[in-house]
């Protein structure tokens, strides 16, 4: 166990990033060790199998305060959020959730003198008026979604705690998370993960951003790492806290297919914008992490081609084919 932390809870763990997040923390602390909360969604039998779980509402801080002290939790991950293009079609929601249910892990933190809060921001938190290109760590943050408005309030908030009241809250702005275990939900970046799915169940995708859209792209794995290893990183060394770009690749929707059709010649993809082009046109292009690298190592392992590689082969497996 890293010195410091001891009992982790991991809220949104039914999400994209929350389920394998959690698995990683439980392989890595012991299952018992790493508290799961989900609110609605069915957590897979793996998650249920390895550890505690707990229904709980984000928005209710009563709950969270009494998961909190009958684990002796010391450690959040605080990953449930609304993401981008639900927070469009929700923004009352997003509001809600993204601010009231960070303000609660950031109150339990300060009032239970918790070790460490680890809540991710995104590259959401930029807009149309950031530079595009190698989006410098300190930078216009004017986000015209709902979604980025609550990152960049919410990075504020957590450099707030962390200056008032000592807490120990540290984050990553994300980029496009792509994976195959769990699909994601409701995101601008979720064409790069459905790409994928559609290339190995159907041969076909209909894509809802153009096909010389670029965005800045992780793979799962290295998502997971990263933020780990931001969590153990001595606090020392750090400069910022909770808003450090981290990037991995950047590539267009039409980089992409290409990849994709180098292992399934016959894929075909055809492009049909929605109202996530104009989210993802506010967006950098490529992002400038050299913050996340001298103060706490990161490094990335994976580019287009291995991630590419990596996907087929597991969903191909996934869906027996
Ligand atoms: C989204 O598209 O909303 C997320 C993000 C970039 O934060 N994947």
């Amino acid at each position: 166990m890293a010195g410091d932390m001891k009992k982790i809870m991991v809220t949104g763990s039914v999400g994209q990033i929350g389920s394998e997040l959690t698995l990683a923390l439980r392989e890595r602390y012991g299952g018992d060790n790493v508290v799961a909360l989900g609110r609605k969604t069915t957590p897979s039998e793996e998650l249920l199998n390895t550890g505690p779980f707990e229904y709980q509402d984000i928005t209710d801080k009563e709950g969270l305060v009494r998961i909190v002290e009958s684990y002796g939790i010391d450690t959040i991950y605080h990953m449930a959020a609304i993401l981008s293009g639900v927070g469009e079609q929700k923004p009352d929601l997003a509001y809600q959730v993204n601010m009231d249910g960070l303000k609660n892990i950031l109150d339990i933190a300060r009032d239970k003198e918790l070790t460490r809060v680890l809540a991710p921001s995104s590259i959401a938190a930029f807009g149309p008026e950031t530079p595009r290109n190698n989006t410098p760590q300190e930078t216009v943050l004017r986000p015209r979604t709902m979604y980025g408005v609550t990152k960049v309030a919410g990075e504020l908030l957590c450099d707030y705690y962390f200056h008032k009241w000592g807490v120990d809250v540290r984050g990553v702005r994300y980029p496009g998370i792509i994976s195959w275990k769990t699909p994601p939900g409701g995101g601008t970046t979720d064409y790069a993960v459905a790409i994928y799915y559609d290339a190995v169940q159907k041969g076909s995708y209909e894509c809802f951003v153009r096909e010389d859209t670029v965005l800045p792209m992780m793979y799962m794995p290295d998502a997971i790492n990263g933020i780990i290893d931001l969590a153990e990183a001595p606090l020392e060394g750090l400069v910022h806290h909770s808003d450090f770009n981290m990037a991995a690749m950047s590539f267009s929707a039409g980089e992409l297919a290409a990849s994709i059709k180098r292992h399934v010649p016959e894929f075909t993809v055809t492009y049909k914008p929605d109202y996530r082009q104009t989210i993802a046109d506010s967006w950098p292009n490529s992002i400038d992490d050299s913050a996340a690298h001298e103060e706490w190592g990161w490094q990335p392992r994976y580019d287009l081609e291995k991630m590419t590689a990596d996907m087929l082969t597991n969903l191909r497996k996934k869906f027996g084919k």
